[in-house]
């Protein structure tokens, strides 16, 4: 047991979310997650509606556990989108990248919790006054499109800001981590990284053994000239992209850059050309296992800590 108010929210058994993640968070990955007592998140990022419809119906299959579906607001196909989350009437919906305020009343008519990222107290606000169930506060310790502040910092000012529940996401790989999320306030934690190095995770084998290989220091932002700075593992990619814009390269020249090399590390297996988007706790991972056995060293780990944290005071 280690229930939280957002177990009760989501109906899940432990206060682990799964990052939605662009190019990685399919049905498989998931429907894995939701199956090991956590909520799995299927990721729209830049995909077209038909493939976010796919990966729901997939999920439906595979899991009767909830599932959430995560919607990031640059997307062009951002209205498909959630006309699709509407039609499959999805129990959780996750936003990132924006304000999801214009399609909240369309998320409230089919019931669903929905649980924007914010990275700022004032965003969270916003979030909390237009009816969110919740928010995710992601610090910058996390892999791609980031905000300004570390998780440490942002999320006991947003805990003390808000009345709804507080999720902690950034720089969160086990049990420590969770039982930090814990004692700063948060109800829960959404982890990206420590998922994408699990066995379920269907992307190519090098991108998850990049994670593992990655040392403390081997990640970088990019990005930050174009206003969507971006955290991904050093490559010839990221050494290329810093010289761009060392050399004053404009925004459209950034973006046109950077456009479609996730999918090029992730999918197509280009892990120099290709952008291997992972947060500061890749440090952190050195293996690649199953994610019911992720998910229980961690809320295992989480109780022995707060045990141990306990002790302290008891003497
Ligand atoms: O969205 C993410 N992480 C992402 S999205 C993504 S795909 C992408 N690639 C290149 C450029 C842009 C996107 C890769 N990783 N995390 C959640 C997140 N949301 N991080 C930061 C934010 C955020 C930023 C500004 C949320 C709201 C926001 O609001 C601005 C406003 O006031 O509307």
């Amino acid at each position: 047991m280690l229930k939280t108010k957002i177990c009760d929210i989501l109906n899940i058994e432990y206060p682990i979310l799964q990052g939605g993640m662009a190019w990685v968070s399919d049905a498989a990955l998931a429907s894995a997650v939701s199956e090991a007592g956590g909520l799995g998140i299927i990721a729209a990022g830049n995909a077209p509606s038909d493939w976010v419809e796919t990966e729901i119906k997939k999920a439906k299959d595979m899991t009767d556990k909830p599932f959430g579906v995560n919607i990031m607001l640059l997307s062009p196909y951002v209205d498909d989108v959630v006309d699709v989350v509407l039609k499959y009437e999805v129990k959780v919906v996750t936003t990132g990248a924006g304000n999801p305020g214009k399609y909240m009343d369309g998320f409230k008519s089919i019931n669903a919790k929905v649980i924007p990222v914010i990275p700022s107290v004032a965003l969270a606000k916003r979030m909390e006054d237009i009816g969110a169930d919740a928010v995710i506060a992601e610090g910058m310790e996390s892999g791609g499109h980031i905000g300004e502040l570390t998780t440490m910092a942002m999320v006991p000012q947003v805990v003390d800001a808000l009345n709804i529940p507080v999720i902690a996401a950034g720089g969160i790989a086990d049990g420590r981590g969770l039982a930090a999320a814990l004692a700063l306030g948060a109800c829960g934690v959404q982890m990206g990284t420590r998922f994408v190095a699990s066995s379920e995770c269907t992307i190519v084998q090098g991108y998850k053994e990049a994670i593992v290989k990655a040392k403390d220091r081997d990640t970088v932002v990019t990005g930050k000239v174009t206003g969507h700075p971006v955290r991904i593992i050093k490559n010839k990619l990221a050494r290329e992209f810093m010289k761009l814009e060392a050399n004053g390269a404009t925004k459209e020249e950034l973006e046109k850059f950077g456009e479609g090399k996730l999918k090029l590390a992730a999918r197509d297996g280009d892990l120099q050309k290709g952008s291997i988007m992972a947060g500061q706790i890749a440090g952190l991972i050195d293996d690649i296992k199953p994610v019911k056995n992720i998910v229980e060293t961690i809320v295992e780990e989480a109780k022995s800590t707060i045990q141990k944290m306990n002790n302290l005071i008891e003497g």
